[in-house]
């Protein structure tokens, strides 16, 4: 079946471009640091955010969780929104590896303010309590709706911490989709950041592979962690050829995502019994209440998955969709039709 896949813009598939150029990458051991492909990804990738250094990494979960070992000790405590991805998705990996503790703070649409996040740092306390070493932000908040942070707020938040000589991480795997909505340069938003994580592996659409960014010192430290987690690989040009495309060329399509979102916010947003804040809706995801329609989440999925429609619950009343470039217009039509359907609109 052709499925329309809303799950994530995880989902994504290589582009035949991709997967020319990773038939032809020229490669080496990257342990040795010898892989020519890999060195331009990572030298291009430090140029277009205007960062010291860059290293390719496996996923997402190990760029932030190298950035989060770098910059604390253990028996410290890192300063996140409630909803991130670090505190919620890499399965206690901060706990784990690091050693630290987390402060979680709700931000109103996944935005942390300066005001919220000087209230849970731990700055110049008695030495009982337990002292912030890191203050990490999201950008898009996945879980938020893909909300965006404005580039005024993390700027504050940065000044503040650096004030305090805390460092500030930014996850930023959908950072190209916040420089679509915020209409600025992904160097911009990177601009405060000590450290900074992508993938090329979500909207962008590469099979694999994110990226950390920060000062030339700290990345070659990430460098050791990577091989002692055991993510030193080999001829792994033949990924960073697909990122080096997804680098270049597929930031150009995230606007047709985000227009397609919208379109499916406002299509459920008529459905009776659906709960959704259109604003909210600001790049490729849209969340939806269900709890008022008389269906769980579950069963919105498996009606859905009849009709071809993949898209998963977030938790027992919400929906959670994200577009990119595998599905196009038609099939946010389709799924707006299926969804008419099941809830006998
Ligand atoms: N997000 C995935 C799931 O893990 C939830 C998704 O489908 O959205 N930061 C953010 C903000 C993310 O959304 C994700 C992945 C990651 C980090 C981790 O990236 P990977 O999956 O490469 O480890």
């Amino acid at each position: 079946m052709n499925w329309i896949d809303l799950r994530s813009d995880t989902v994504t598939k290589p582009t035949a471009t991709m997967r020319r150029a990773m038939a032809e990458a020229e490669v080496g051991d990257d342990v040795y640091g010898e892989d020519p492909t890999v060195n331009r990804l990572q030298e291009r990738a430090a140029e277009l955010f205007e960062k010291e250094a860059a290293l390719f990494v496996p996923t997402g979960s190990m760029g932030n969780q190298l950035c989060v070992k770098l910059h604390t000790k253990p028996g410290t405590e890192v300063v996140l929104e409630e909803r991130s991805h670090i505190y919620n998705y890499e399965m206690g990996g901060a706990a784990v590896f690091s050693g630290v503790t987390v402060r979680s703070v709700r931000g109103e649409n996944g935005r942390l303010t300066k005001d919220l996040v000087a209230g849970a740092i731990h700055s110049n306390a008695p030495y009982y309590v337990t002292p912030t070493s890191l203050v990490a932000l999201e950008n898009t908040h996945n879980m938020a709706g893909g909300s965006v942070l404005p580039l005024q707020i993390a700027e504050d938040i940065c000044e503040y911490a650096h004030s305090l000589n805390l460092p500030v991480h930014l996850d930023g795997a959908r950072i190209f989709n916040a420089s679509v909505a915020l209409e600025t340069t992904v160097a911009e938003i990177a601009r405060p950041f000590d450290s900074v994580m992508f993938c090329l592996s979500k909207g962008l659409g590469a099979p694999v592979g994110s990226m950390i960014l920060g000062k030339r010192e700290f990345i070659e430290e990430a460098k050791s962690w990577r091989k002692r987690l055991g993510g030193g690989m080999r001829q792994v040009g033949i990924l960073a050829a697909a990122g080096r495309l997804a680098l270049e060329e597929s930031p150009k399509l995230l606007p047709d995502d985000h227009a397609n979102a919208k379109r499916l916010a406002e299509g459920v947003a008529e459905l009776r019994g659906i709960r959704i804040d259109l604003e909210t809706v600001q790049t490729n995801i849209v969340i939806f209440d269900v709890a008022e329609t008389g269906k769980t989440t579950a069963q919105i999925s498996t009606g859905l998955k009849e009709h071809g429609v993949l898209a998963n619950g977030i938790s027992a009343h919400e929906m959670r969709m994200v577009t990119h470039y595998d599905v196009n217009r038609d099939g946010i039509e389709k799924t707006l039709k299926v969804m008419r359907t099941l809830l006998h609109n």
